[in-house]
């Protein structure tokens, strides 16, 4: 089989994010009053801002109105956004760019499949914005990983059949969305956790199109 698509998950696969939720969303679990730990945040891989703050209000043992956790959401992306204003290029995990640029040089469609609404800046402040010939991003999708819309809309938009799509992704549920979107996955990450994958890969140093060929 030769696939015509890429489509890249964006924290956890092209950028560290995660770090940045983590200091926001426990600068909002301190004004609350209890401590965020570093192994509740691995529950926030891949999940939306909203369902994000609901597992945060669950360790915290608190509740809230519609209305408040909206505000609360709010602050916590106010807070997350200082950290993106000052991204720069240096912080694209290893061998990313290498390859981004060995699938455009193979006429290879690439495009972006992420649950954070703030995906555009991302790519933006990095400055790999030119790769992508489609970027959906959370304010583009109605349903969360692991329903496939993010995947397939992706595929949709780039014009190619989802079996002729490869996903690259670090959470369980993305892994899964691919798998529900007939697509191949390639997990990033931990092989424990990615296991449904076709493949897992610790990142992208020493990945090119030819261990591509060998899973697709
Ligand atoms: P935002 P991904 C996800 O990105 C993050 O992994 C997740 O922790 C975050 O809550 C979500 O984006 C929403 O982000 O608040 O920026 O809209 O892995 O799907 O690229
Ligand atoms: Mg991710």
């Amino acid at each position: 089989m030769k696939i015509k698509a890429c489509i890249f998950d964006l924290d956890g696969v092209i950028v560290d994010t995660a770090k940045y939720h983590y200091l926001a969303w426990n600068r909002l679990a301190k004004d609350l009053g209890f401590e965020f730990l570093p192994e509740h945040n691995e529950r926030l891989k891949g999940v939306s801002r909203v369902r994000s703050l609901e597992i945060l209000l669950e360790v915290g043992g608190l509740t809230f109105s519609d209305a408040e956790k909206e505000q609360m959401a709010t602050l916590k992306n106010e807070w997350y956004l200082e950290f993106i204003h000052k991204m720069t290029p240096d912080e694209i995990l290893p061998g990313v760019l290498t390859f981004l640029s060995e699938l455009r040089n193979a006429g290879i469609k690439i495009a972006l499949g992420s649950a954070s609404k703030n995906a555009p800046l991302i790519l933006q402040q990095v400055k790999i914005t030119q790769f992508f010939d489609a970027v959906i991003d959370g304010n583009k999708v109605s349903k969360a990983k692991p329903d496939p819309e993010v995947f397939l809309n992706a595929a949709k938009e780039l014009g190619v059949d989802p079996s002729l799509c490869v996903v690259f992704e670090d959470a369980e549920a993305g892994v899964e969305a691919a798998l529900n979107g007939n697509m191949r996955c390639i997990g990033v990450g931990s092989p424990e956790v990615l296991n449904r994958a076709n493949l897992v890969i610790p990142g992208f140093e020493n990945f090119s199109l030819v261990s591509l060929d060998a899973v697709c």
